[in-house]
């Protein structure tokens, strides 16, 4: 049975995240509301605490919770969402469903990473060290924590060999390619309305965009898909769901205020709140 969410939908969610912005953008479209449930998974690692790793055993956002019923995978939850609930129809199947592969098999997490590549292997270096920590102090859950050392120490490996990075950039190529090939002659991947699979590439191409990757389609070079992305753009669901194609000032001060100097930061901002209150206080004395 179609039903309608009253704020019982609650998302783990993080605002930078990849995976977590198609789920938001999917909620948008659907005309849904939830609750959101921040889960640092920059300097914070929270995702492997064991409250987290108890929610969703392959430590990763998002999740859904709907009252009792816990949905992990984005393209699970997104289905989950269409099914579920009333609201447009976004559709998944057949053709959709074709599209929304080709962005689940691009490993985003690695292109992302090539870009910060200094900044990534040491985040996934402090990743590894904490979840060899949380293994000693959670024999219960030590088996899956091992899991997903290895699967960091493979990112690791991925990112420090360029012949994988290469392969992978010739990958994007293709996958944008086919897009490309679509789009010449029809608005929308599947056809003449918004589904499911331009979910998936509204927010692939801004992520690809933020890396600055939007050369792949600028300059006269795929220009169906240049097209194709000026009229995701200006859907508002785009912004109410905060997909990125650029970071902003406030994510940046967002990103700082958690990173490995947060504290210094916070140390900073409180003295100049001190003396700013000082000199008030002389002036008006
Ligand atoms: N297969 C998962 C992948 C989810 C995923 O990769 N999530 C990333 C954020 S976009 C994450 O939570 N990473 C955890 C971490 O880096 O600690 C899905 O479809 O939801």
């Amino acid at each position: 049975m179609v039903r309608r969410a009253a704020k019982i939908l609650q998302l783990y969610n993080h605002p930078l995240s990849f995976m977590c912005q198609i789920v938001r953008l999917c909620l948008v479209e659907k005309g849904l509301s939830w609750r959101r449930t921040t889960v640092d998974i920059g300097p914070g690692l929270e995702a492997f605490d064991p409250w987290f790793v108890k929610l969703n055993p392959a430590m990763e956002l998002p999740v859904l919770c709907d009252r009792e019923r816990v949905v992990t995978g984005t393209e699970a939850i997104c289905r989950y969402l269409d099914g579920a609930f009333d609201g447009p129809l976004l559709d998944h199947r057949g053709e959709a469903q074709a599209w929304i592969d080709l962005v689940d098999r691009l490993p985003v997490a690695l292109l992302t990473a090539a870009r910060f590549p200094r900044l990534a292997l040491r985040h996934l270096r402090r990743q590894f060290h904490r979840l060899e920590d949380r293994a000693a102090v959670n024999p219960d859950l030590a088996g899956l924590y091992n899991a997903k050392a290895i699967e960091i120490d493979r990112l690791a490996r991925d990112l420090s060999s360029p012949d994988r990075i290469v392969a992978v950039e010739r990958q994007l190529e293709v996958t944008l390619d086919r897009a490309e090939a679509a789009l010449a002659h029809r608005p929308f991947l599947t056809g003449e309305h918004f589904t499911l699979a331009d979910v998936f590439w509204a927010v692939l191409l801004a992520r690809l965009a933020l890396l600055g990757h939007g050369r792949l389609w600028a300059e006269g070079r795929r220009p169906g898909l240049a097209a194709y992305w000026a009229r995701l753009q200006v859907r508002p669901s785009l912004t109410q769901a905060g997909v990125r194609s650029r970071l902003s000032p406030r994510d940046i001060a967002w990103i700082a205020l958690r990173s490995r100097w947060s504290g210094f930061l916070r140390l900073v901002f409180a003295s100049a709140l001190a003396v700013a209150g000082v000199l008030l206080w002389k002036a008006y004395a």
